[in-house]
């Protein structure tokens, strides 16, 4: 084998652009018992809403079933779910939140 073999047939091309990071949508479900002013109070806290965009938020996840508290980089929004379930399963609320991935 020629050393042109060995050592020239990989080439690594430079990249121009910078690749942006997939973003992830977390999702707050309604459902009949988790209080109002504690999915508000989660809207503020955890996704810094002002309060009255958050009641908006809470009011449109109340009447359609989902809405979109805040869209992060995946392990940003993983660890948001993480938190306020672990919130809502201590105060014994059944609130379910979701990560998915933008279209
Ligand atoms: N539907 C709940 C109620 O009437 C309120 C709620 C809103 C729960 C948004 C979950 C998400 N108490």
């Amino acid at each position: 084998m020629t050393r042109r073999d060995l050592d020239s047939r990989t080439q690594t091309l430079e990249r121009t652009h910078t690749q942006r990071p997939r973003l992830f949508r977390v999702l707050l479900l309604n459902d009949d018992y988790t209080p109002m002013e504690f999915v508000v109070m989660v809207l503020q806290r955890y996704f810094r809403k002002a309060e009255q965009e958050a009641e908006l938020i809470m009011l449109a996840v109340h009447h359609k079933g989902q809405g979109v508290a805040g869209v992060y980089t995946r392990d940003v929004a993983e660890t948001k779910v993480a938190q306020v379930m672990n919130h809502a399963r201590r105060d014994g609320h059944p609130l379910r939140v979701v990560a998915e991935p933008e279209p």
